[in-house]
């Protein structure tokens, strides 16, 4: 099938990442999102989100004019919701933003038109939005195909994924499923695996859940062997040599805008059902907050003994290794907590970025060098060039010397 134009509502993390990578296969790409600062960075060709490859190929596709930005949608073919799906004070989640786009697009929908979300939704979203776009234009009724396709790209890697993972695509009905199918396979190479919405919903849900519930098993067990005076790292090491046991790593918390924020949307809708589910979060959560009490009790011993304050090097603000990325971090949170009490004696650490609005960063081998306590909080590559020097007080929570 031939499309006159795609259109993306909302240009972030995913949106603007799919957007270039289909505009590459000769799509002609409308991007839209309602800040006006991101559309023009994007119709310079520039970027305002940091993603390896991401800079050229989006610079690429809007110089050969497959791709513009614009903050309000035009007729077009196929309509993807990409768009935050956040949640609230309650952990309930918020799909507002989702709604908000396809109220901006429903009057501009015609016969045979592809609508799709791939915001992470709680299971219903996609049927409630259907909906909504029946109830404003019900000729529409069984003359659209509606569908849900969640995205799975890690970041750091998204340009690579988005092309080669396979997808899980449910549509309202069978026509809807068969129509986003021929639509991904214009730019996907992985496998395109069919269901109804509800379940590609859940599929979403349940791929970050389980992922969460891992590392909360991994974190627990690093609190488990702190106590009996075990090393973490080599005791999963040890019990992943059997054939069927596989531990994730331990950390000082699980972050960024996925893992830390989907299982909410399982735990809010299903409460009673969801305990597991639910235990993980608070474990993650807690190995934070355990981590900034550990820190903490280690000041507190250093200035018992010496008579003096120590200095202190935390080493990491990013919510996983090797980017730039702060959302949800908990090394960020750690940082926090631990200059509530103290702000002079700490050295905040972080690399892969060159300033911080509210922490002065020092650079991380001058950190290192000066400090009587270093705290690994996030396990960057640059820190494992670090060698052993002095008597320091090393507190490893990701495993960066293990
Ligand atoms: N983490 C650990 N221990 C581990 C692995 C990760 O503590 O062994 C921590 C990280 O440090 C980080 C957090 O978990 O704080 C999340 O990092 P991640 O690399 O596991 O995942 P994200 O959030 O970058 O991306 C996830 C991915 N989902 C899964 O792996 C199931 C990605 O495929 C999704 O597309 C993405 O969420 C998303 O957008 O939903």
């Amino acid at each position: 099938m031939a499309y006159n134009q795609i259109c993306f509502m909302g240009l972030g993390y995913i949106g603007l990442p799919t957007a270039a990578v289909s505009a590459g296969k000769e799509l002609k790409v409308l991007g839209v999102d309602i800040n006006a600062s991101v559309v023009e960075t994007i119709n310079q060709g520039h970027i305002h989100i940091i993603e390896p490859g991401l800079a050229e190929q989006v610079k690429h596709v809007v110089e050969n004019g497959n791709l513009r930005a614009a903050t309000k949608p035009q007729i077009s073919d196929v309509y993807l919701i990409v768009v935050p799906t956040p949640f609230k004070g309650n952990h309930e989640p918020d799909i507002s933003f989702v709604e908000a786009a396809t109220k901006a697009v429903i009057p501009l929908l015609k016969n045979g038109d592809l609508y799709i979300i791939e915001s992470t939704s709680p299971v219903g979203t996609t049927e409630k939005m259907a909906d909504l776009i029946f109830s404003q234009r019900a000729e529409l009724k069984d003359n659209i195909h509606i569908a849900y396709c969640p995205e799975r790209v890690l970041p750091g890697n998204v340009l690579y994924e988005l092309t080669h993972n396979d997808r899980v695509i449910g549509g309202i009905n069978e026509s809807s499923t068969a129509k986003a199918i021929e639509f991904y396979s214009t730019f996907v190479e992985g496998k395109l695996h069919p269901t109804n919405a509800r379940t590609a919903e859940m599929c979403k849900l349940t791929e970050n859940s389980s992922r969460d519930v891992q590392i909360a098993f991994a974190n627990e067990l690093s609190l488990i062997c702190d106590k009996a005076g075990i090393n973490t790292w080599e005791l999963i090491n040890l019990a992943n040599k059997h054939p069927r046991v596989n531990i994730l790593q331990p950390s000082c918390g699980v972050g960024g805008h996925c893992i830390a924020v989907d299982p909410y949307f399982l735990t809010s809708d299903f409460p009673m059902e969801s305990q597991l589910i639910g235990k993980a979060r608070e474990i993650n959560n807690y190995k934070s907050f355990w981590c900034a009490e550990k820190i903490h009790n280690a000041m507190l011993q250093f200035e018992l003994k010496n008579g003096n304050k120590p200095k202190v090097a935390l080493m990491g603000l990013a919510f996983k290794p090797n980017i730039d990325d702060l959302r949800e971090s908990p090394a960020k949170y750690i940082v926090q907590k631990v200059m509530q009490s103290e702000q002079n004696n700490i050295m905040v650490v972080e690399p892969n970025i060159a300033d911080h609005h509210i922490f002065k960063l020092t650079p991380f081998d001058e950190a290192y060098e000066k400090a009587d306590i270093v705290a690994f909080l996030v396990a960057h590559k640059q820190f494992s060039t670090l060698k052993k020097c002095g008597n320091k007080i090393i507190l490893d929570f990701c495993g960066i010397l293990k």
